[in-house]
């Protein structure tokens, strides 16, 4: 029985924009304001990546410290006081300097809603991270676009376990075999690919150096008409929904993959 496509499904971070570098700039503010001596440049960033959650992520690296840090009695109440300063810090550096949505994600939420496809967001960062990410580019009305928006806080356990995007298709009512999910990373491929979804993967520079687990394809971006995908790339120049429809009912009835192409 051919699944119709009633669904697009959206990670954040690197997805939606490329913001892991705002991410980085944020925590290393964070590190300084408190006073430690911590400095994480773009390639121990990249690795820390492998790590969900901000939170989680300083924990990670503060426990392969030998400053002693991760032994304080109140090093969880500290750490959670580090996440809140890196969220408002990252929250101004996007009201500074607004991140732009990456090639086709406008688009494609445009064609989505005018064929009544509903969109959805499954993404391990806050709600207030959110909120600053798309406020410029959707408007203060972004949320009226997603039937349903799902951050880390509102789910046990993070990418790569599934519950976030579980949590996501019981608030659409709909089964894995009727969406798409967008991802960068191997935690949200994964985390995805657990919950039932075909995959569609857009890496970026943060996410490239990772083992990828294999999507359904794998892509630069998504393109747009004046930002077209590499000749060759699949569903090149630039995907839309019907391309998108056509992925879905081959995912749906016999599970091939296209060939990955970077
Ligand atoms: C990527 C993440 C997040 C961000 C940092 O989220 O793992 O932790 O790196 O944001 P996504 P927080 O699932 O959208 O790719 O500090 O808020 O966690
Ligand atoms: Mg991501």
């Amino acid at each position: 029985m051919t699944r119709e496509l009633r669904a697009l499904i959206f990670d954040v971070d690197g997805t939606l924009a490329d913001t892991e570098e705002f991410h980085r700039r944020a925590f290393n503010a964070t590190f300084a304001a408190f006073c430690l001596d911590w400095w994480w440049n773009r390639e121990t960033y990249r690795d820390l990546l492998r790590v969900a959650g901000g939170r989680q992520r300083m924990q990670a690296f503060a426990s392969e410290q030998t400053d002693g840090l991760a032994l304080r009695d109140d090093f969880d109440v500290l750490l959670r006081e580090m996440h809140a300063h890196k969220t408002r810090h990252y929250d101004g550096l996007l009201r500074e300097q607004p991140l732009a949505l990456r090639p086709g994600i406008s688009r494609l939420f445009d064609e989505a809603r005018s064929h009544d496809v509903r969109l959805a967001i499954t993404t391990t960062t806050t709600a207030a991270n959110l909120e600053a990410l798309l406020t410029p580019s959707l408007g203060h009305v972004w949320r009226e676009r997603f039937a349903a928006i799902v951050c880390g806080g509102d789910v046990a356990r993070l990418k790569p376990a599934p519950d976030a995007y579980l949590e996501t298709l019981r608030r659409l009512r709909i089964d894995a075999d009727e969406a798409l999910a967008f991802e960068d990373s191997a935690n949200g491929i994964r985390s995805a690919q657990a919950a039932g979804l075909t995959v569609i993967v857009t890496p970026t520079w943060y996410s490239l150096a990772e083992n990828l687990p294999a999507g359904f394809v794998s892509l630069p971006h998504l393109g747009d008409p004046d930002h077209a995908l590499p000749m060759g790339a699949p569903g090149a120049p630039y995907i839309d929904l019907a391309r998108l429809r056509g992925w879905h009912a081959e995912a749906t009835n016999s599970p091939v993959r296209i060939s990955a192409c970077c």
